[in-house]
């Protein structure tokens, strides 16, 4: 009876354990009764045992199947693992760990990748970001906060590093020394959330434990001026496009020797369209705003903020955007809003880097793109 059984049933069985040789986990069970409580139908749309890989989009078409793989449970266990580690290392610093709308009246990440939906009888957008609801909560008091949450982004372009539903880890913090005590409090949560992955994955046999990088802090900082000779265009103020990103993160690892590394002092031109972004007092030109890269991908940023409301509303006009849609938001900046700053990290870009797969598609359960609506 057994040998006509279909492959992935789900059976009850009774028997007798003993140890054996030929199987890997040491032990073999001799049965005495077997149950089917599911009885799987034959074939397999997708191989769970077999050696032979399988295409992305079949995986992802039968994802339960795909993920029944340890190989492929492995992603979702480290997954976990970080997202544990970081929940601890903010806690531990002082952040409360917050939740805010995802159906907005307005975005603002710009609006080519905004998601509209009907809202009853008027258009509402899905949150690209939690920006303005951390920011607002400076305004509240709430002093430090983060959450992590789905962001949505109608990103039209297929590529391995762009999905449209993904879950962004965002902190804002208030009253900080400059930008760099953000950097100094972001590299030390990832490093304490690496170490703490590292341990726990690590004590279950997870083969990723031995993969991930060295988080040795401080990172390096690397000025967004010293990235553009580095790509031989010095002084062009042009936004870092993904081959871009590749060679600074080679030379990061060349030159400093480290897989982590923040790009720092973004010019003003290029951060033109975030309005939330300060400018720095001594040099206009260019904004408090940084990235967080590893291995040539980016995987945050962040920077202070523009608290004052006069300069707020500049930003906003010279963005193209009219502040009276931005109401809500601006009331917090009216009635004391301390000065603040934050950043937005990329937890599926992050657990990719550290699964060392091809796609960040690999890194979510169930992943979004332009083409993908199910499972
Ligand atoms: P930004 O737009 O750079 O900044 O997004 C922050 C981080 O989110 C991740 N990310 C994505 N991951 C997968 N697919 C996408 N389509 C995608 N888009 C973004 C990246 C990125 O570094 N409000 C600011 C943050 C801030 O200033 O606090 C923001 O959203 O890892």
């Amino acid at each position: 009876m057994l040998g006509e059984l279909p492959r992935e049933s789900v059976v009850e069985v009774e028997g007798v354990v003993r140890r054996s040789e030929k199987s890997h986990r040491g032990v073999e069970v001799f049965p005495t009764s077997l149950r089917v409580l599911s009885r799987a139908e034959a074939p397999l749309p997708l191989g769970v045992v077999d050696k032979v890989g399988a295409e992305l989009n079949t995986r992802l078409d039968h994802r339960v199947l795909d993920l029944r793989k340890p190989s492929v449970r492995a992603i979702f266990e480290l997954r976990a693992a970080v997202l544990e580690g970081f929940r601890r290392a903010y806690t531990e610093r002082g952040f409360l760990e917050v939740e805010t709308p995802k159906l907005l009246r307005q975005g603002a990440e710009g609006g080519a990748t905004l998601f509209r939906v009907d809202y009853f009888d008027r258009p509402a957008f899905l949150a690209q970001s939690p920006q303005l609801y951390k920011q607002m909560l400076m305004s509240a008091g709430f002093e430090r906060v983060f959450e992590i949450a789905p962001a949505f982004r109608a990103e039209p372009s297929d590529t391995v590093r762009h999905i449209t539903e993904f879950t962004s880890l965002d902190a804002e913090m208030a009253y900080p020394d400059g930008p760099d005590e953000l950097r100094q409090v972001l590299e030390s949560v990832v490093a304490e959330s690496l170490r703490f992955a590292r341990d726990r994955i690590g004590e279950r046999g997870n083969p990723l434990a031995d993969g991930l990088p060295e988080a040795k802090t401080p990172f390096p900082r690397i000025p967004f001026s010293r990235c553009e000779e580095w790509l031989g265009r010095p002084g062009a103020e042009r936004d870092l496009g993904t081959e871009d990103e590749k060679i600074i993160g080679a030379r990061a690892m060349q030159e400093l020797g480290s897989p982590f590394y923040f790009i720092v002092d973004y010019p003003t031109a290029v951060k033109a369209q975030t309005f939330y972004a300060q400018r720095q007092d001594a040099h206009p030109d260019l904004t408090y705003y940084f990235d967080l890269g590893l291995r040539g991908l980016e995987i945050t940023s962040g920077g202070i903020r523009e608290h004052r409301i006069d300069r707020l509303t500049e930003n906003l006009v010279s963005a193209g955007l009219d502040p009276s849609s931005f109401e809500s938001y601006l009331e917090a900046f009216r009635y004391g809003m301390p000065p603040h700053g934050g950043w937005g990290f990329g937890v599926d870009r992050f657990v990719w880097a550290l699964a060392g797969v091809p796609n960040i598609r690999e890194a979510r359960l169930f992943p979004r793109d332009r083409y993908r609506l199910e499972p």
